[in-house]
């Protein structure tokens, strides 16, 4: 029975078919993909502090406006993420009581301050940019509901790119002090960008397994790739400077050569030990238990509705 039940997931893996949550699939999948899918959902959740510190420090309305619906994005995308999640079997509690001990991560990315206004700027242009081309290909997601919120999430990430992209240049088109404020900011963020690809291929301790279950579609280092000849361009159109001395365009490779990442430090920020990883777990546990007086008035009323 259980030879045939794995056959047929077998047949609908190798059709680039879609599991459905009613599916039979095998402990690890399921496992897996509850891993990836939660990392994905605290990232957003925990991803709205870094730019959240400017709210109330815009230089405008309207940049307030705009900063304001971003991050409100990403909440939702925390929600449509937890309701895939959700269909593995876990409960919305048992996630958020992971990411609270720490048990399960979030992307690397946000455990680095955001020191100026022009970091809203950057984190649209490179840390959206670099989730844009790590969570295209995850539309195509071998598991149903996981590759549907993708599509919608990517969307509004692209948006989010070109938010911080029309931010930066705008910035470049103003002052001296202005020009420098962006410049310092995309030094600082580079790095950490290329970081968020995950550890080089054959440092990846889930890749091979996850591409083999359609769960991921490609290598961390293709995807690493794709993100710096994307951005080289952009860089070049901005006026800004990628500070790393080894990139540079590769006419036989027919992609841009660039310097490899400091993956000790990533290990470390994975591990705990990043700037911020304090900070942003405490600041989380702390909404989350200022909101329980929400969560419990919630549950009374739909009890109350249900009677
Ligand atoms: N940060 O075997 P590997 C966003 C962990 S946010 C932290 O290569 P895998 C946004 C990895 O989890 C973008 N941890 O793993 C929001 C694993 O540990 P465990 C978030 C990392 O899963 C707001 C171990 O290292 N996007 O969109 O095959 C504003 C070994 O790695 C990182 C996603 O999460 C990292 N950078 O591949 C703006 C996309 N790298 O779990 C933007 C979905 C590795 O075994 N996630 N680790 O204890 C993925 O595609 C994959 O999880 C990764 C890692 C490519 C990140």
């Amino acid at each position: 029975m259980t030879l045939d039940l794995q056959e047929k997931f077998d047949a609908v893996i190798a059709h680039h078919d879609r599991i459905e949550p009613r599916d039979w699939m095998p402990e690890g999948y399921r496992k897996t993909l509850v891993r990836q899918i939660a990392q994905h959902a605290h990232s957003e959740i925990i991803g709205m502090q870094p730019e959240g510190n400017w709210i109330g420090r815009a230089p405008s309305l309207r940049r307030k406006a705009i900063l304001l619906a971003k991050v409100q994005d990403e909440a939702g995308h925390g929600l449509y993420l937890y309701a895939a999640c959700e269909t593995l079997g876990v409960s919305r509690d048992e996630l958020v009581e992971m990411l609270l001990t720490g048990r399960q991560k979030y992307s690397s990315i946000f455990n680095y301050p955001t020191l100026s206004y022009a970091d809203v700027g950057t984190i649209g242009w490179l840390v959206d940019g670099a989730a844009i081309c790590n969570q295209v290909p995850l539309c195509r997601t071998s598991y149903g509901p996981y590759g549907r919120a993708m599509i919608r999430i990517c969307k509004e990430e692209s948006f989010h790119q070109r938010q911080g992209y029309e931010l930066l240049r705008t910035m470049m088109g103003g002052t001296d002090a202005q020009r420098q404020m962006v410049q310092e900011s995309v030094d600082r963020f580079w790095w950490p960008s290329l970081m968020m690809f995950g550890p080089p291929d054959e440092e990846s301790p889930n890749s091979a397994r996850s591409i083999a279950w359609g769960i991921k579609r490609n290598g961390n280092d293709e995807l690493r790739q794709r993100f710096v000849d994307m951005t080289v361009p952009q860089a070049e159109a901005l006026g800004v400077t990628l500070p790393d001395p080894e990139l540079r365009w590769n006419d036989e490779r027919g992609h841009y050569d660039f310097g490899a990442p400091d993956w000790a430090e990533l290990a470390a920020v994975i591990r705990g030990d990043g700037p911020c990883n304090a900070q942003r777990l405490a600041h989380r546990r702390a909404a989350h238990d200022d909101g329980a007086w929400v969560r419990e008035a919630a549950t009374a009323f739909a009890e109350r509705s249900a009677r």
